[in-house]
């Protein structure tokens, strides 16, 4: 019989082994009960009629869907539970959603389902959320975090049940649901490294708006995309895993040249917060890294809003920084 190492296992050893404090595990409890609970929804909703929109539109003017809703609330629900959170940001409230002012130890910042024209098709979405910490020295003034200060970041990959963690100077480890509906760690894991070797590199963007990027982005893919395969779920947490493993780059460029101005987003689609740092601080902890239209590592992108939209270009170092050159011209 094989019995493999739970999630929460793995975590109090290396809680103990750095000599920390049991409240992240307090913490981290929460987080993946609540993504549970998301996975058991998902993976039943389309019997229960809730794979469609809820009807509203969210701070971002996007339609929520019935899936958004619920899986914000879980995740919520036992944040709130854990009283371990200060504040948290959710892509679902327009405003920092207060938790446990006093005795919090946490900011949270997260979405919880990135990818939601992937929920009608029953296709992965993730779980995406980045954790800072309280100022324990002095005073807290509470300012939005940014992704350097970041001591954690994981995505839940749903309903394929593989959770993704990163630790500060620490790396990255991925666990797998088991039928017991425990994460655990499969023996012998090591973590998580992004390959040095570009023979299975991938490139990943939307290439239906390969148009509308700059002039020196839509180069940069005429001269490289030759060499890559190209894949794209339409999911940065689905598209962002398959990176990870195989290495290459995920972008998702400012889109200035469409045909219809309006629908220009000279500063990117993705979230900074929730969605960029996250990624970016796995990537980093991975071996990889991540940087803006202006060539900007976004680990130092100081927050000005709770949903502060970035550009993004995250992947293998040799990648990201022939594209940093070009886009820094
Ligand atoms: P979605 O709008 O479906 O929620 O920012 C969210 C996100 O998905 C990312 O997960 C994904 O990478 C990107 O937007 C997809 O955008 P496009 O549909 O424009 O490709």
């Amino acid at each position: 019989m094989k019995l493999e190492q739970s999630f929460m296992d793995f975590m109090l050893h290396h809680q103990e082994r750095h000599n920390r404090s049991y409240k992240f595990l307090a913490l981290l409890e929460a987080v993946q009960t609540a993504a549970k609970y998301i996975q058991y929804f998902y993976q039943t909703g389309s019997l229960k009629n809730l794979m469609c929109e809820a009807g509203f539109v969210n701070v971002q003017g996007e339609n929520v869907m019935k899936m958004d809703d619920i899986a914000d609330s879980i995740v919520l629900h036992y944040l709130r539970r854990s009283n371990q959170v200060i504040y948290a940001v959710t892509e679902e409230e327009p405003d920092p959603v207060v938790l446990n002012e006093e005795g919090g130890r946490y900011f949270f910042y997260y979405d919880p389902l990135d990818g939601s024209s992937n929920i009608k098709h029953n296709l992965p979405v993730g779980f995406m959320f980045a954790v800072a910490k309280r100022n324990l020295e002095g005073p807290e003034d509470g300012h939005l975090r940014k992704g350097s200060e970041l001591r954690a970041a994981g995505i839940f990959l749903i309903p394929n049940g593989v959770f993704t963690l990163a630790l500060a100077d620490t790396g990255v480890f991925r666990f797998h649901l088991d039928e017991t509906m425990t994460y655990v760690i499969p023996e012998n894991s090591e973590r998580l490294i992004m390959p040095e070797d570009p023979k299975g590199w991938e490139l990943s963007f939307n290439a239906s708006n390969r148009k509308a990027f700059s002039g020196h982005v839509q180069e940069w893919i005429e001269e490289h995309e030759p060499q890559y395969s190209f894949r794209y779920m339409g999911a940065l947490a689905a598209d962002f895993h398959r990176l990870l493993s195989n290495g290459g780059m995920f972008m998702y460029p400012a889109i200035v040249n469409h045909p219809k101005p309006e629908k220009n987003r000279p500063k990117g689609k993705l979230r900074l917060l929730y969605e960029a740092n996250v990624a970016a601080f796995i990537a980093r902890e991975a071996g990889g890294t991540a940087i803006d239209e202006e060539g900007n590592d976004i680990l130092e992108i100081e927050p000005e809003s709770p949903h502060q939209r970035t550009a993004l270009y995250v992947g293998s170092p040799p990648l990201v920084e022939s594209i940093r050159a070009r886009l820094t011209l």
